[in-house]
């Protein structure tokens, strides 16, 4: 969209002080708050107009992940997804968008009919987000997906991530498959970016006396991305000095793909658990 187009988003206010903020465009979550701090990263540069995917928050991965037929990462996250509804629970707000194919899409290198519903909610310590792919078409097909999710942490140095000792990784930066990880604690100190693939538990990130849980259902792998200086001079809506703040760490189906059958359905999604010192919330 044009410069200065305000992008329609939803504020999500849930117990305890938690919140969250959903932009219609790419149902790109950009805001998760909890025992009051900010826990995503959204960066300074990051573009709030539609002119391109907000660099940040959770963008949505589908139907492809990475570089191929179609735009990197897929047409979902540059999409503008409608709001069903929102509304509160007993331990917080639950949100429904919903994105299906349009003419673009059905003339695109992935031309097939579907139908995704994304549940988002909020409780005072979790924020999970779940996709409801559903094969609307008369043919079967199949596809990538991932939540991009940008965690904020206070620097980088002192994060750990944990979950993914014995995983088989493919190492994008080095090259090279079929590495397995013999950390317990997995540190990023240089561009790193990873795909794990069928990782079995709960991975955790780690910042002083503070985790974010993240646990996945139907999403098999779990991507590790910091793009450190030399990717982040090369990204317009990246500030230099802000990737000591973020690590991606990102849950999604990328190193085999999902195939749905005509009125197939499959959820995947994982719940963002935060796990603080006191456990005053
Ligand atoms: O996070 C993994 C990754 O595929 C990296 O290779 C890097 O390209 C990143 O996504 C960001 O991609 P984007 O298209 O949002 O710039």
């Amino acid at each position: 969209g044009a410069d200065g187009v305000s992008l329609e988003r939803v504020v999500i206010n849930g117990p305890q002080g938690a919140s969250a903020e959903v932009y219609l465009y790419g149902a790109t979550i950009t805001s998760w708050k909890c025992d009051g701090k900010e826990r995503l990263f959204v960066s300074k540069q990051a573009k709030l107009d539609g002119s391109k995917p907000v660099r940040g928050g959770i963008p949505l991965v589908f139907p492809q992940f990475g570089p191929g037929d179609l735009p990197q990462h897929g047409f979902a996250r540059t999409r503008r997804w409608t709001l069903q509804y929102a509304e509160e629970h007993g331990q917080g707000v639950v949100v429904n968008l919903q994105l299906k194919d349009n003419e673009d899409t059905r003339a695109s290198k992935w031309p097939y009919k579907f139908d995704l519903l994304y549940t988002i909610d909020l409780t005072a310590t979790t924020l999970s987000t779940i996709i409801k792919y559903e094969n609307v078409d008369s043919q079967p097909f199949s596809f990538t997906s991932l939540m991009h999710t940008y965690l904020r942490v206070p620097d980088i140095a002192s994060t750990t991530v944990t979950g993914l000792k014995d995983v088989v990784y493919v190492d994008k930066i080095k090259g090279g498959g079929d590495l397995v990880e013999e950390r317990d604690a997995v540190t990023v100190n240089a561009n790193e970016d990873r795909v794990y693939v069928d990782v079995p538990g709960i991975v955790k990130v780690n910042y002083g006396n503070e985790s974010i849980a993240i646990r996945r259902f139907n999403f098999k792998d779990i991507v590790l991305w910091n793009p450190w200086a030399e990717k982040a001079a090369e990204m317009s809506d990246f500030a230099d000095d802000e990737y000591p703040q973020m690590i991606c760490v990102e849950a999604g189906t990328v190193a085999s793909k999902i195939s749905l059958n005509p009125g197939q359905t499959i959820s995947c999604g994982q719940i963002l658990t935060f796990e603080g010192s006191a456990s005053h919330i």
